[in-house]
């Protein structure tokens, strides 16, 4: 394996890339990925995670080779949704600068394919998070406070909105359907979800449950986490993806927070063993 150098917002380095490496499979997942940060920097969030994939697509073209492409769709894209639950045809209303990004990418990667008979796919992920996730997405943010807490380091966490739903999968999963989505001979969409949806505060009511805590005592509002526009229900319905490519997710919410939460707990153990022997004479 070797780690090239590049950047989204480069065409001409990403066609030097791809006509030198000739790929069979590009698996594009590069993006301003955080939909809060969106509003921030909406034109950057556009250039990189819209046009970014353009430029991706265009540079397969000019380099005339035929790697097949998978794009990370994003369930953000069904925003204030027009469908409960949410699959492959169901209409778009993006809600950030985020979303919209996302909404370009997936119509490009679709034009791409029909325009020029690229193998190009769209995987529509929700929420898939692993203790590898940013550590400030909800997810990784609650199980992180909840090991400093536990671990008297941490007195208090600020949180935004809690009443939004998310459905939440096991990421490992996801990343062996979007290969899954690759080892089909001709592009196509999928969406990969769990088909059940959760608040914030079930998420946090498991995560500090696991080390007999009751958030209701750490947990305050902090404003500054709000968005403009929120998501407020996220369900997907993955049918297609359990018929067509034999994927199914296994791992579920109360797993996901545990598996989160005490690899957290583990890491922050792991540190204070260190220190610990570190003042050892
Ligand atoms: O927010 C609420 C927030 O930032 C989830 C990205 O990977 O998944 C992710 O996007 C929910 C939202 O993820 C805080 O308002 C409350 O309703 O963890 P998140 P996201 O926005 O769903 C999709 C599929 C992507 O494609 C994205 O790239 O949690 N919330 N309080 C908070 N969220 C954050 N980050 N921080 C808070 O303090």
């Amino acid at each position: 394996m070797f780690l090239h150098y590049g950047d989204l917002s480069d065409s001409v380095n990403l066609v030097k890339l791809l006509y030198e490496l000739k790929l069979d499979e590009i698996y594009h997942l590069g993006a301003q990925s955080h939909v809060r940060v969106s509003f921030d920097i909406p034109e950057y969030t556009a250039d990189v995670t819209g046009l970014g994939t353009i430029r991706i697509l265009e540079a397969i073209r000019e380099a005339g080779i035929r790697s097949k492409f998978y794009q990370a769709s994003s369930s953000e894209m069904f925003g204030k949704v027009q469908e409960v639950p949410q699959t492959e045809v169901t209409p778009f209303w993006p809600r950030s600068p985020y979303g919209v990004a996302k909404v370009f990418a997936y119509w490009a990667t679709v034009n791409y394919r029909e325009s020029y008979g690229l193998c190009a796919s769209n995987g529509i992920l929700f929420n898939h998070e692993s203790p590898r996730r940013g550590e400030t997405f909800v997810t990784r943010k609650i199980t992180r406070a909840v090991a400093a807490i536990k671990h008297g380091l941490q007195k208090e966490l600020f949180l935004g909105n809690l009443e939004a739903r998310r459905d939440w999968g096991y990421a490992p999963e996801y990343v062996e359907g979007m290969w899954r989505i690759l080892q089909q001979d001709e592009g196509d969409d999928f969406v990969m979800a769990t088909n059940e949806t959760h608040t914030i505060r079930e998420f946090l009511d498991l995560a500090f449950g696991r080390v007999d805590l009751d958030w209701k005592e750490y947990v305050k509002h902090g404003v500054r986490y709000e968005r403009p526009a929120e998501v407020d229900l996220l369900i997907g319905n993955p049918e297609k993806a359990k018929r067509v490519l034999a994927w199914e997710p296994k791992v579920l919410f109360p797993e996901l927070v545990q598996i989160m939460v005490d690899a957290d707990m583990e890491a922050l153990s792991r540190r204070d063993a260190k220190e610990h022997l570190g003042r050892l004479p």
